[in-house]
Protein backbone atom coordinates (compact mmCIF):
# COMPACT_ATOMS: atom_id res chain seq x y z
CA UNK A 1 0.00 0.00 0.00
CA UNK A 2 0.73 3.94 -0.67
CA UNK A 3 -0.51 7.00 -1.31
CA UNK A 4 -1.57 6.59 -4.47
CA UNK A 5 -3.11 3.26 -4.44
CA UNK A 6 -4.84 4.91 -0.96
CA UNK A 7 -6.06 7.69 -2.88
CA UNK A 8 -6.75 5.22 -5.51
CA UNK A 9 -9.55 2.75 -3.95
CA UNK A 10 -10.71 6.05 -2.14
CA UNK A 11 -11.71 7.75 -5.65
CA UNK A 12 -13.17 4.04 -7.19
CA UNK A 13 -15.15 3.42 -3.93
CA UNK A 14 -17.15 6.80 -4.46
CA UNK A 15 -17.44 6.16 -8.34
CA UNK A 16 -18.88 3.04 -7.41
CA UNK A 17 -21.05 4.18 -4.92
CA UNK A 18 -22.20 6.53 -6.91
CA UNK A 19 -24.14 3.66 -8.97
CA UNK A 20 -25.61 2.24 -5.84
CA UNK A 21 -27.26 5.95 -5.41
CA UNK A 22 -25.56 6.38 -1.54
CA UNK A 23 -25.79 10.18 0.05
CA UNK A 24 -23.79 12.31 -1.53
CA UNK A 25 -22.20 13.72 1.71
CA UNK A 26 -20.21 10.63 1.78
CA UNK A 27 -19.12 10.15 -1.92
CA UNK A 28 -17.63 13.95 -1.13
CA UNK A 29 -15.51 12.92 1.73
CA UNK A 30 -13.74 10.09 -0.04
CA UNK A 31 -13.05 11.82 -3.38
CA UNK A 32 -11.69 15.19 -1.17
CA UNK A 33 -9.80 12.18 0.81
CA UNK A 34 -8.73 10.54 -2.53
CA UNK A 35 -6.88 14.24 -3.42
CA UNK A 36 -6.04 14.73 -0.50
CA UNK A 37 -4.13 11.93 0.04
CA UNK A 38 -2.31 11.61 -3.41
CA UNK A 39 -0.89 15.36 -2.91
CA UNK A 40 -0.24 14.38 0.41
CA UNK A 41 3.77 14.62 1.07
CA UNK A 42 3.83 12.06 4.12
CA UNK A 43 3.24 8.54 3.46
CA UNK A 44 -0.17 7.37 5.26
CA UNK A 45 1.63 4.13 5.97
CA UNK A 46 4.38 5.57 7.71
CA UNK A 47 1.68 7.65 9.65
CA UNK A 48 -0.39 4.65 10.77
CA UNK A 49 2.58 2.99 11.63
CA UNK A 50 3.68 5.47 13.97
CA UNK A 51 0.32 5.78 15.32
CA UNK A 52 -0.21 9.07 13.80
CA UNK A 53 -3.96 10.22 14.26
CA UNK A 54 -4.83 10.58 10.47
CA UNK A 55 -7.84 12.77 11.29
CA UNK A 56 -5.50 15.71 12.13
CA UNK A 57 -5.01 16.10 8.53
CA UNK A 58 -6.61 18.67 6.81
CA UNK A 59 -9.49 17.16 4.78
CA UNK A 60 -9.70 14.12 6.36
CA UNK A 61 -12.63 12.66 8.44
CA UNK A 62 -13.17 9.72 10.60
CA UNK A 63 -14.88 7.99 7.97
CA UNK A 64 -11.71 8.45 5.09
CA UNK A 65 -9.03 7.53 7.88
CA UNK A 66 -11.27 4.44 8.82
CA UNK A 67 -10.99 3.34 5.48
CA UNK A 68 -7.10 3.97 5.38
CA UNK A 69 -6.69 1.81 8.43
CA UNK A 70 -8.53 -1.18 6.50
CA UNK A 71 -6.53 -0.74 3.37
CA UNK A 72 -3.31 -0.80 4.88
CA UNK A 73 -3.86 -3.52 7.46
CA UNK A 74 -5.68 -5.54 4.95
CA UNK A 75 -4.89 -4.34 1.42
CA UNK A 76 -8.76 -4.41 0.55
CA UNK A 77 -12.04 -2.45 1.31
CA UNK A 78 -14.81 -4.73 2.11
CA UNK A 79 -16.97 -2.40 0.68
CA UNK A 80 -15.64 -1.76 -2.46
CA UNK A 81 -15.41 -5.93 -2.54
CA UNK A 82 -19.08 -6.09 -1.52
CA UNK A 83 -20.44 -3.34 -4.32
CA UNK A 84 -18.24 -5.29 -6.83
CA UNK A 85 -20.95 -8.15 -6.00
CA UNK A 86 -24.06 -6.11 -7.46
CA UNK A 87 -22.51 -3.40 -9.72
CA UNK A 88 -19.90 -5.28 -12.48
CA UNK A 89 -16.44 -3.17 -12.57
CA UNK A 90 -16.80 -2.10 -16.47
CA UNK A 91 -19.20 0.64 -15.50
CA UNK A 92 -16.38 2.18 -14.29
CA UNK A 93 -15.22 2.81 -18.12
CA UNK A 94 -18.01 4.51 -18.49
CA UNK A 95 -16.34 7.53 -16.74
CA UNK A 96 -13.79 7.71 -19.32
CA UNK A 97 -16.28 9.17 -21.71
CA UNK A 98 -14.95 12.71 -21.75
CA UNK A 99 -18.30 14.82 -20.30
CA UNK A 100 -20.08 11.73 -18.84
CA UNK A 101 -19.90 12.75 -14.89
CA UNK A 102 -20.63 9.99 -12.31
CA UNK A 103 -24.04 10.87 -11.99
CA UNK A 104 -24.86 10.94 -15.55
CA UNK A 105 -23.06 7.12 -15.95
CA UNK A 106 -24.90 5.76 -12.70
CA UNK A 107 -28.38 6.93 -14.61
CA UNK A 108 -27.24 5.10 -17.37
CA UNK A 109 -26.50 2.21 -15.43
CA UNK A 110 -29.29 1.92 -12.74
CA UNK A 111 -32.58 3.38 -15.90
CA UNK A 112 -31.17 1.83 -19.01
CA UNK A 113 -29.17 -1.27 -17.48
CA UNK A 114 -25.90 0.39 -19.39
CA UNK A 115 -22.86 -1.49 -18.07
CA UNK A 116 -20.17 -1.05 -20.83
CA UNK A 117 -19.46 1.19 -23.28
CA UNK A 118 -20.14 -1.50 -25.99
CA UNK A 119 -23.97 -1.31 -24.60
CA UNK A 120 -23.18 2.82 -24.30
CA UNK A 121 -22.61 2.78 -27.85
CA UNK A 122 -25.40 0.75 -28.62
CA UNK A 123 -27.82 2.57 -26.68
CA UNK A 124 -26.75 5.72 -28.09
CA UNK A 125 -27.42 4.47 -32.06
CA UNK A 126 -30.60 3.27 -31.02
CA UNK A 127 -31.21 6.57 -29.19
CA UNK A 128 -32.69 5.74 -26.10
CA UNK A 129 -29.80 8.20 -24.15
CA UNK A 130 -30.93 10.80 -25.44
CA UNK A 131 -35.05 9.66 -23.98
CA UNK A 132 -33.23 10.16 -20.01
CA UNK A 133 -33.56 12.83 -17.94
CA UNK A 134 -30.82 15.11 -18.17
CA UNK A 135 -29.63 14.12 -21.18
CA UNK A 136 -30.83 14.81 -24.86
CA UNK A 137 -29.83 14.90 -29.07
CA UNK A 138 -27.17 16.52 -28.30
CA UNK A 139 -25.53 14.83 -25.14
CA UNK A 140 -26.54 11.52 -27.13
CA UNK A 141 -23.91 12.60 -29.93
CA UNK A 142 -21.42 14.07 -27.76
CA UNK A 143 -21.31 10.50 -26.18
CA UNK A 144 -21.32 8.83 -29.26
CA UNK A 145 -18.29 10.79 -30.15
CA UNK A 146 -16.56 10.48 -26.94
CA UNK A 147 -16.75 6.63 -26.62
CA UNK A 148 -13.77 6.19 -29.37
CA UNK A 149 -11.71 7.84 -26.91
CA UNK A 150 -13.00 5.87 -23.75
CA UNK A 151 -12.18 2.72 -25.82
CA UNK A 152 -8.88 4.14 -26.49
CA UNK A 153 -8.07 5.15 -22.44
CA UNK A 154 -9.18 1.11 -21.76
CA UNK A 155 -6.35 0.11 -23.91
CA UNK A 156 -3.30 2.27 -23.76
CA UNK A 157 -1.78 4.30 -21.10
CA UNK A 158 -0.17 7.47 -20.93
CA UNK A 159 3.83 7.39 -21.62
CA UNK A 160 4.60 8.60 -18.02
CA UNK A 161 2.46 6.01 -16.43
CA UNK A 162 4.13 3.32 -18.35
CA UNK A 163 7.32 4.76 -17.05
CA UNK A 164 6.53 4.58 -13.36
CA UNK A 165 5.71 0.44 -14.16
CA UNK A 166 8.58 -0.03 -15.82
CA UNK A 167 10.48 1.52 -13.83
CA UNK A 168 9.10 -0.14 -11.00
CA UNK A 169 9.55 -3.86 -12.67
CA UNK A 170 13.01 -3.16 -13.69
CA UNK A 171 14.08 -2.47 -9.63
CA UNK A 172 11.94 -6.16 -8.85
CA UNK A 173 13.91 -7.82 -12.15
CA UNK A 174 17.50 -5.92 -10.47
CA UNK A 175 17.29 -8.63 -7.98
CA UNK A 176 17.06 -11.73 -10.14
CA UNK A 177 21.07 -13.36 -10.62
CA UNK A 178 20.03 -14.45 -13.46
CA UNK A 179 19.50 -11.57 -15.30
CA UNK A 180 22.57 -10.94 -17.50
CA UNK A 181 20.95 -7.51 -18.85
CA UNK A 182 17.42 -6.03 -19.92
CA UNK A 183 15.53 -3.80 -21.23
CA UNK A 184 11.82 -2.33 -22.37
CA UNK A 185 11.47 -2.58 -25.68
CA UNK A 186 8.33 -1.59 -28.01
CA UNK A 187 6.33 1.67 -28.05
CA UNK A 188 7.72 2.49 -24.37
CA UNK A 189 11.11 2.54 -25.85
CA UNK A 190 10.20 4.75 -29.18
CA UNK A 191 8.51 7.26 -26.30
CA UNK A 192 5.17 6.80 -27.75
CA UNK A 193 2.83 9.29 -25.87
CA UNK A 194 0.83 6.28 -25.00
CA UNK A 195 1.72 2.64 -24.62
CA UNK A 196 -0.34 -0.46 -25.51
CA UNK A 197 1.63 -2.88 -23.18
CA UNK A 198 5.06 -2.97 -22.21
CA UNK A 199 8.29 -5.65 -23.93
CA UNK A 200 10.47 -6.39 -21.47
CA UNK A 201 13.91 -8.25 -22.67
CA UNK A 202 15.92 -9.94 -20.78
CA UNK A 203 19.03 -11.85 -21.66
CA UNK A 204 19.80 -14.92 -19.69
CA UNK A 205 20.75 -18.44 -19.79
CA UNK A 206 18.25 -19.69 -17.64
CA UNK A 207 14.88 -18.49 -18.70
CA UNK A 208 12.69 -20.33 -16.05
CA UNK A 209 14.97 -18.91 -13.06
CA UNK A 210 13.92 -15.13 -14.73
CA UNK A 211 10.56 -16.14 -15.53
CA UNK A 212 9.59 -17.66 -11.58
CA UNK A 213 11.66 -14.27 -10.90
CA UNK A 214 9.13 -12.03 -12.96
CA UNK A 215 5.79 -13.91 -11.91
CA UNK A 216 6.38 -13.01 -8.57
CA UNK A 217 6.58 -8.79 -9.00
CA UNK A 218 3.60 -8.28 -6.98
CA UNK A 219 1.92 -5.60 -8.80
CA UNK A 220 1.17 -8.99 -11.42
CA UNK A 221 -3.40 -9.81 -10.66
CA UNK A 222 -2.90 -12.90 -13.75
CA UNK A 223 -0.71 -15.07 -16.06
CA UNK A 224 -1.89 -14.84 -19.62
CA UNK A 225 0.41 -17.89 -20.77
CA UNK A 226 4.09 -18.80 -20.06
CA UNK A 227 5.80 -20.62 -22.08
CA UNK A 228 10.00 -21.79 -22.82
CA UNK A 229 10.88 -18.17 -22.91
CA UNK A 230 8.02 -16.07 -23.27
CA UNK A 231 5.26 -15.14 -20.86
CA UNK A 232 2.79 -12.46 -20.64
CA UNK A 233 0.75 -11.35 -17.50
CA UNK A 234 -1.48 -8.73 -16.52
CA UNK A 235 -1.23 -5.89 -14.16
CA UNK A 236 -3.87 -3.79 -12.51
CA UNK A 237 -6.36 -2.41 -14.74
CA UNK A 238 -5.74 -5.17 -17.54
CA UNK A 239 -2.31 -3.70 -18.56
CA UNK A 240 0.07 -6.52 -20.39
CA UNK A 241 3.35 -6.95 -19.90
CA UNK A 242 5.07 -9.36 -22.53
CA UNK A 243 8.48 -10.78 -21.27
CA UNK A 244 11.07 -12.26 -23.23
CA UNK A 245 13.95 -14.48 -22.61
CA UNK A 246 16.40 -14.14 -25.23
CA UNK A 247 20.28 -15.86 -25.33
CA UNK A 248 23.19 -12.99 -25.38
CA UNK A 249 24.18 -13.38 -28.86
CA UNK A 250 20.67 -12.47 -29.73
CA UNK A 251 19.71 -9.82 -27.28
CA UNK A 252 20.68 -6.90 -29.59
CA UNK A 253 18.53 -8.24 -32.76
CA UNK A 254 15.96 -9.05 -30.38
CA UNK A 255 15.89 -5.37 -29.07
CA UNK A 256 15.93 -4.54 -32.41
CA UNK A 257 13.19 -6.54 -33.48
CA UNK A 258 11.06 -5.88 -30.33
CA UNK A 259 11.59 -1.64 -30.00
CA UNK A 260 9.41 -1.68 -33.94
CA UNK A 261 8.10 0.28 -35.29
CA UNK A 262 6.62 -2.79 -37.20
CA UNK A 263 7.02 -0.38 -40.27
CA UNK A 264 10.19 0.24 -39.17
CA UNK A 265 11.08 -3.46 -39.26
CA UNK A 266 9.74 -3.77 -42.45
CA UNK A 267 11.88 -1.28 -43.91
CA UNK A 268 15.22 -3.07 -42.47
CA UNK A 269 14.04 -6.11 -43.66
CA UNK A 270 13.68 -5.06 -47.00
CA UNK A 271 17.50 -3.47 -47.12
CA UNK A 272 18.88 -6.34 -45.67
CA UNK A 273 17.01 -8.71 -48.15
CA UNK A 274 18.54 -6.39 -51.31
CA UNK A 275 22.24 -7.06 -49.59
CA UNK A 276 21.66 -10.60 -49.18
CA UNK A 277 20.81 -10.85 -45.76
CA UNK A 278 18.01 -11.83 -43.37
CA UNK A 279 17.39 -9.97 -40.00
CA UNK A 280 14.98 -11.82 -37.15
CA UNK A 281 14.76 -11.35 -33.27
CA UNK A 282 17.24 -14.34 -33.98
CA UNK A 283 20.22 -12.25 -35.77
CA UNK A 284 21.24 -11.41 -38.86
CA UNK A 285 21.79 -14.19 -41.19
CA UNK A 286 23.77 -14.35 -44.69
CA UNK A 287 21.71 -15.82 -46.86
CA UNK A 288 24.02 -16.63 -49.24
CA UNK A 289 25.84 -18.86 -46.78
CA UNK A 290 24.37 -22.04 -46.77
CA UNK A 291 24.10 -22.63 -43.17
CA UNK A 292 22.90 -19.13 -42.87
CA UNK A 293 25.50 -18.39 -40.51
CA UNK A 294 24.83 -15.61 -37.82
CA UNK A 295 26.36 -12.29 -38.67
CA UNK A 296 25.25 -10.59 -35.92
CA UNK A 297 23.17 -9.96 -33.20
CA UNK A 298 24.70 -9.51 -29.74
CA UNK A 299 24.21 -5.95 -29.71
CA UNK A 300 21.45 -3.58 -31.61
CA UNK A 301 24.75 -1.10 -32.95
CA UNK A 302 26.43 -4.55 -34.45
CA UNK A 303 22.79 -5.27 -36.50
CA UNK A 304 22.53 -1.66 -38.07
CA UNK A 305 25.96 -1.43 -38.59
CA UNK A 306 25.77 -5.08 -40.88
CA UNK A 307 22.86 -3.19 -42.79
CA UNK A 308 25.25 0.39 -43.25
CA UNK A 309 23.04 1.85 -40.90
CA UNK A 310 23.25 3.96 -38.10
CA UNK A 311 22.02 3.25 -34.41
CA UNK A 312 18.33 5.29 -35.30
CA UNK A 313 17.28 6.70 -31.79
CA UNK A 314 14.07 5.06 -30.46
CA UNK A 315 12.22 7.43 -30.93
CA UNK A 316 12.72 8.57 -34.51
CA UNK A 317 11.99 4.35 -35.42
CA UNK A 318 8.71 5.29 -37.30
CA UNK A 319 9.26 4.46 -41.10
CA UNK A 320 9.25 8.36 -41.46
CA UNK A 321 12.21 9.82 -43.08
CA UNK A 322 14.97 8.03 -41.00
CA UNK A 323 16.21 6.00 -43.57
CA UNK A 324 16.47 8.46 -46.32
CA UNK A 325 18.18 10.60 -43.55
CA UNK A 326 20.36 7.89 -43.00
CA UNK A 327 21.11 7.58 -46.55
CA UNK A 328 22.17 11.33 -46.54
CA UNK A 329 23.87 10.92 -43.79
CA UNK A 330 21.85 13.81 -42.47
CA UNK A 331 21.06 12.06 -39.26
CA UNK A 332 19.46 14.82 -36.74
CA UNK A 333 21.12 15.03 -33.56
CA UNK A 334 18.06 14.89 -31.70
CA UNK A 335 17.43 17.50 -28.48
CA UNK A 336 18.28 16.19 -25.14
CA UNK A 337 17.09 17.14 -21.67
CA UNK A 338 20.64 18.67 -20.50
CA UNK A 339 19.86 21.27 -23.71
CA UNK A 340 17.19 22.77 -22.17
CA UNK A 341 17.92 26.59 -20.49
CA UNK A 342 14.68 27.84 -19.51
CA UNK A 343 11.27 26.91 -19.02
CA UNK A 344 8.98 29.49 -19.94
CA UNK A 345 5.08 28.54 -18.61
CA UNK A 346 4.47 27.86 -15.26
CA UNK A 347 2.20 28.56 -12.45
CA UNK A 348 2.10 30.08 -9.23
CA UNK A 349 -0.57 31.05 -5.83
CA UNK A 350 -1.38 34.22 -7.74
CA UNK A 351 -3.46 31.62 -9.41
CA UNK A 352 -4.16 28.10 -9.84
CA UNK A 353 -0.19 27.29 -9.02
CA UNK A 354 0.66 25.85 -5.40
CA UNK A 355 4.19 27.56 -5.05
CA UNK A 356 5.12 31.00 -5.31
CA UNK A 357 7.60 33.37 -7.89
CA UNK A 358 10.70 32.92 -5.53
CA UNK A 359 10.26 29.05 -4.66
CA UNK A 360 9.43 28.20 -8.49
CA UNK A 361 12.52 29.98 -9.20
CA UNK A 362 14.51 28.48 -6.75
CA UNK A 363 13.49 24.62 -8.04
CA UNK A 364 13.99 25.61 -11.36
CA UNK A 365 17.22 27.09 -10.44
CA UNK A 366 18.27 23.58 -8.61
CA UNK A 367 17.49 21.21 -11.99
CA UNK A 368 19.90 23.74 -13.74
CA UNK A 369 17.86 26.23 -15.70
CA UNK A 370 19.23 29.83 -16.37
CA UNK A 371 15.81 31.81 -16.96
CA UNK A 372 11.64 30.53 -16.35
CA UNK A 373 8.86 33.26 -17.31
CA UNK A 374 5.90 33.15 -14.88
CA UNK A 375 2.69 32.88 -16.51
CA UNK A 376 -0.18 32.28 -14.42
CA UNK A 377 -4.10 32.88 -15.69
CA UNK A 378 -5.72 35.52 -16.91
CA UNK A 379 -9.05 37.07 -15.66
CA UNK A 380 -11.46 34.97 -17.94
CA UNK A 381 -10.21 31.75 -16.36
CA UNK A 382 -12.16 32.83 -12.88
CA UNK A 383 -12.28 29.39 -12.09
CA UNK A 384 -8.75 29.51 -11.17
CA UNK A 385 -8.59 32.91 -9.95
CA UNK A 386 -7.47 34.75 -13.34
CA UNK A 387 -5.35 37.79 -13.03
CA UNK A 388 -6.79 41.56 -14.11
CA UNK A 389 -4.76 44.03 -15.26
CA UNK A 390 -4.05 45.27 -11.76
CA UNK A 391 -2.96 42.00 -9.96
CA UNK A 392 -0.86 41.35 -13.14
CA UNK A 393 0.98 44.56 -13.18
CA UNK A 394 1.36 43.84 -9.24
CA UNK A 395 2.93 41.15 -10.29
CA UNK A 396 5.66 42.25 -12.18
CA UNK A 397 6.47 44.99 -10.54
CA UNK A 398 7.26 42.11 -7.63
CA UNK A 399 9.03 40.02 -10.45
CA UNK A 400 11.57 43.12 -11.26
CA UNK A 401 12.07 43.21 -7.22
CA UNK A 402 12.98 40.38 -7.04
CA UNK A 403 15.30 39.71 -10.15
CA UNK A 404 17.26 43.19 -8.93
CA UNK A 405 17.64 41.50 -5.53
CA UNK A 406 19.06 38.25 -6.67
CA UNK A 407 22.91 37.93 -6.98
CA UNK A 408 23.00 35.53 -9.67
CA UNK A 409 22.57 35.09 -13.56
CA UNK A 410 19.20 33.18 -13.37
CA UNK A 411 16.12 35.29 -13.99
CA UNK A 412 12.65 35.35 -14.28
CA UNK A 413 10.62 36.84 -17.20
CA UNK A 414 7.57 38.31 -16.67
CA UNK A 415 4.44 36.46 -18.57
CA UNK A 416 0.92 35.59 -18.29
CA UNK A 417 -1.23 33.10 -20.17
CA UNK A 418 -3.64 35.46 -21.46
CA UNK A 419 -6.93 33.70 -22.91
CA UNK A 420 -8.38 34.02 -26.25
CA UNK A 421 -11.47 34.73 -25.89
CA UNK A 422 -14.39 33.08 -27.10
CA UNK A 423 -15.25 36.07 -29.63
CA UNK A 424 -11.66 36.19 -30.66
CA UNK A 425 -9.16 38.86 -29.28
CA UNK A 426 -7.17 38.68 -26.03
CA UNK A 427 -8.43 38.59 -22.66
CA UNK A 428 -6.13 41.77 -21.14
CA UNK A 429 -5.99 45.32 -23.10
CA UNK A 430 -2.47 45.79 -25.40
CA UNK A 431 -1.20 48.31 -23.00
CA UNK A 432 -1.43 45.73 -20.44
CA UNK A 433 0.73 43.43 -22.33
CA UNK A 434 3.22 45.20 -23.99
CA UNK A 435 4.91 46.01 -20.24
CA UNK A 436 5.93 41.71 -20.20
CA UNK A 437 8.53 40.38 -21.52
CA UNK A 438 6.74 36.93 -22.58
CA UNK A 439 3.17 36.77 -23.91
CA UNK A 440 1.57 33.59 -24.06
CA UNK A 441 -2.06 32.87 -25.50
CA UNK A 442 -4.10 29.59 -25.00
CA UNK A 443 -7.33 29.12 -26.16
CA UNK A 444 -8.75 27.51 -22.57
CA UNK A 445 -12.93 28.48 -23.70
CA UNK A 446 -15.19 27.47 -26.89
CA UNK A 447 -13.32 24.58 -27.25
CA UNK A 448 -15.67 23.66 -29.33
CA UNK A 449 -16.45 26.01 -31.79
CA UNK A 450 -16.08 24.79 -35.41
CA UNK A 451 -13.18 24.89 -37.23
CA UNK A 452 -12.98 28.11 -39.32
CA UNK A 453 -14.10 29.86 -35.84
CA UNK A 454 -11.45 28.40 -33.67
CA UNK A 455 -8.53 28.79 -35.97
CA UNK A 456 -9.31 32.58 -36.45
CA UNK A 457 -9.33 32.91 -32.85
CA UNK A 458 -5.78 31.08 -32.60
CA UNK A 459 -4.56 33.14 -35.82
CA UNK A 460 -5.96 36.33 -34.55
CA UNK A 461 -3.74 35.62 -31.45
CA UNK A 462 -0.68 34.88 -33.24
CA UNK A 463 -1.34 38.52 -34.95
CA UNK A 464 -1.40 40.44 -31.96
CA UNK A 465 1.93 42.43 -31.89
CA UNK A 466 2.76 41.20 -28.35
CA UNK A 467 1.65 37.53 -28.22
CA UNK A 468 5.23 35.04 -28.24
CA UNK A 469 4.17 31.61 -27.99
CA UNK A 470 0.20 29.88 -28.54
CA UNK A 471 0.45 27.10 -25.79
CA UNK A 472 -1.05 23.48 -25.99
CA UNK A 473 -2.37 24.80 -29.69
CA UNK A 474 -4.61 21.64 -30.03
CA UNK A 475 -5.61 21.75 -26.31
CA UNK A 476 -6.38 17.92 -26.64
CA UNK A 477 -6.00 15.69 -23.20
CA UNK A 478 -4.81 12.01 -24.23
CA UNK A 479 -7.29 9.36 -23.27
CA UNK A 480 -9.45 12.22 -22.21
CA UNK A 481 -10.55 14.71 -24.82
CA UNK A 482 -9.88 15.59 -28.39
CA UNK A 483 -7.86 18.36 -30.11
CA UNK A 484 -9.88 21.61 -30.76
CA UNK A 485 -10.81 20.96 -34.61
CA UNK A 486 -7.93 23.43 -35.49
CA UNK A 487 -6.81 23.67 -39.02
CA UNK A 488 -3.20 23.23 -37.89
CA UNK A 489 -1.36 24.52 -40.85
CA UNK A 490 -3.17 27.40 -41.10
CA UNK A 491 -1.69 28.21 -37.53
CA UNK A 492 1.76 27.58 -39.05
CA UNK A 493 1.56 29.47 -41.68
CA UNK A 494 0.09 32.31 -39.37
CA UNK A 495 3.40 31.78 -36.75
CA UNK A 496 5.88 31.61 -39.53
CA UNK A 497 4.65 34.79 -41.15
CA UNK A 498 4.46 36.47 -37.62
CA UNK A 499 7.62 34.78 -36.30
CA UNK A 500 5.68 33.81 -33.54
CA UNK A 501 6.69 30.58 -31.43
CA UNK A 502 4.50 27.37 -30.74
CA UNK A 503 4.87 25.20 -27.51
CA UNK A 504 5.39 21.78 -27.00
CA UNK A 505 3.45 21.69 -23.73
CA UNK A 506 5.48 19.06 -21.48
CA UNK A 507 2.78 18.22 -19.07
CA UNK A 508 2.53 14.30 -19.99
CA UNK A 509 -1.71 14.23 -20.58
CA UNK A 510 -0.79 17.11 -23.25
CA UNK A 511 2.59 16.37 -24.90
CA UNK A 512 0.63 18.94 -27.40
CA UNK A 513 1.90 20.05 -30.08
CA UNK A 514 2.10 16.15 -30.97
CA UNK A 515 5.02 14.22 -33.04
CA UNK A 516 3.71 14.71 -36.16
CA UNK A 517 3.17 18.51 -35.62
CA UNK A 518 6.29 18.89 -34.49
CA UNK A 519 8.04 17.86 -37.46
CA UNK A 520 6.26 19.78 -39.38
CA UNK A 521 6.74 23.05 -37.09
CA UNK A 522 10.18 22.19 -37.42
CA UNK A 523 9.91 21.53 -41.45
CA UNK A 524 8.53 25.05 -41.70
CA UNK A 525 11.05 26.40 -39.32
CA UNK A 526 8.58 27.73 -36.66
CA UNK A 527 10.54 28.02 -33.44
CA UNK A 528 9.27 25.29 -30.46
CA UNK A 529 9.86 25.92 -26.45
CA UNK A 530 9.13 23.14 -24.52
CA UNK A 531 7.64 23.88 -21.35
CA UNK A 532 6.29 22.09 -18.53
CA UNK A 533 3.09 24.59 -17.46
CA UNK A 534 4.21 23.72 -14.08
CA UNK A 535 1.78 24.36 -11.37
CA UNK A 536 3.83 23.07 -8.12
CA UNK A 537 8.03 23.21 -8.22
CA UNK A 538 7.77 19.50 -8.99
CA UNK A 539 5.91 20.05 -12.14
CA UNK A 540 8.86 21.26 -13.51
CA UNK A 541 10.60 18.15 -14.14
CA UNK A 542 7.87 16.91 -16.68
CA UNK A 543 10.15 18.43 -18.81
CA UNK A 544 11.85 15.14 -19.49
CA UNK A 545 8.16 13.94 -21.13
CA UNK A 546 8.51 17.04 -23.08
CA UNK A 547 12.16 16.13 -24.41
CA UNK A 548 10.88 12.40 -25.74
CA UNK A 549 7.87 14.30 -27.68
CA UNK A 550 10.47 16.31 -29.35
CA UNK A 551 13.15 14.08 -30.08
CA UNK A 552 9.94 12.12 -31.36
CA UNK A 553 9.03 15.08 -33.62
CA UNK A 554 13.29 14.59 -34.66
CA UNK A 555 13.82 18.16 -32.84
CA UNK A 556 17.16 19.49 -32.75
CA UNK A 557 18.44 21.82 -30.42
CA UNK A 558 18.82 24.54 -33.34
CA UNK A 559 14.70 23.75 -33.51
CA UNK A 560 13.39 24.54 -30.14
CA UNK A 561 14.15 28.29 -28.68
CA UNK A 562 14.54 27.21 -24.46
CA UNK A 563 17.90 25.74 -25.40
CA UNK A 564 19.03 29.47 -26.35
CA UNK A 565 20.58 31.50 -23.72
CA UNK A 566 18.74 34.04 -22.35
CA UNK A 567 19.90 36.96 -24.42
CA UNK A 568 19.82 35.12 -27.35
CA UNK A 569 16.36 33.54 -26.44
CA UNK A 570 14.84 37.12 -26.45
CA UNK A 571 16.49 38.45 -29.52
CA UNK A 572 14.44 35.45 -30.86
CA UNK A 573 11.35 36.80 -29.88
CA UNK A 574 9.51 38.71 -32.30
CA UNK A 575 9.96 42.15 -30.88
P1 LIG B 1 1.96 -0.89 -28.37
O1 LIG B 1 2.32 -2.00 -27.44
O2 LIG B 1 0.66 -1.09 -29.05
O3 LIG B 1 2.03 0.45 -27.73
O4 LIG B 1 3.05 -0.85 -29.57
P2 LIG B 1 4.37 -1.70 -29.76
O5 LIG B 1 5.12 -1.07 -30.86
O6 LIG B 1 5.08 -1.87 -28.48
O7 LIG B 1 3.84 -3.08 -30.32
P3 LIG B 1 3.84 -4.54 -29.73
O8 LIG B 1 3.90 -4.57 -28.25
O9 LIG B 1 2.70 -5.24 -30.37
O10 LIG B 1 5.16 -5.18 -30.33
C1 LIG B 1 6.43 -4.72 -29.96
C2 LIG B 1 7.32 -4.63 -31.15
O11 LIG B 1 7.59 -5.96 -31.64
C3 LIG B 1 6.73 -3.91 -32.34
O12 LIG B 1 6.95 -2.53 -32.28
C4 LIG B 1 7.47 -4.53 -33.47
C5 LIG B 1 7.69 -5.95 -33.03
N1 LIG B 1 6.65 -6.84 -33.56
C6 LIG B 1 5.67 -7.41 -32.87
N2 LIG B 1 4.91 -8.17 -33.67
C7 LIG B 1 5.44 -8.07 -34.90
C8 LIG B 1 5.11 -8.61 -36.17
O13 LIG B 1 4.15 -9.35 -36.34
N3 LIG B 1 5.91 -8.25 -37.20
C9 LIG B 1 6.97 -7.44 -37.04
N4 LIG B 1 7.70 -7.11 -38.07
N5 LIG B 1 7.29 -6.91 -35.89
C10 LIG B 1 6.54 -7.22 -34.82
CA1 LIG C 1 4.23 -2.88 -26.61
CA1 LIG D 1 3.67 -6.55 -26.72
ZN1 LIG E 1 -0.78 27.10 -18.20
Amino acid sequence: MNNEKISKHLSQLADLLEFTGANSFRLRAYRNGSRIIKELPESIVSMIEANQDLTKLDGIGKGVAEKCHELVSSGRLKQLDEILETVPKTVLDLLNVPKLGPKKCAALFNELGIQSLDQLKAACEAQQVRLLSGFGAKTEEAILQGIAIAVLANERILWAHADKIAKDLESHMSSCSAVRQSEFAGSYRRGKETVGDLDLLVDSDDSQTVMDHFGKYEEITSVIVRGETKMSVRLENEFQVDLRVVPQESFGAALQYFTGSKDHNVLIRGRAKQMGLKVNEWGVFDLNDTEESRVAGRTELEVYELLDLPLFPPEIREARRELDWAEKSELPHLIELADIQGDLHMHTTATDGKASIEEMAEAAKAIGLNYIAITDHSQRVSMANGLTPDRLLEQWKKIDQINANRTDDFVILKGIECDILEAGGMDLPDEVLAQGDFIIASVHYGQNQPRQQITDRIIGAIENPHVSMIAHPTGRLLNKREAYDVDIDAVFQAAKANHKMVELNANPVRLDLNDIHLLAAKTHGIPVVINTDAHRTLGLSNMRYGIKQARRGCLCVADVANTLPLAEFLKALHR
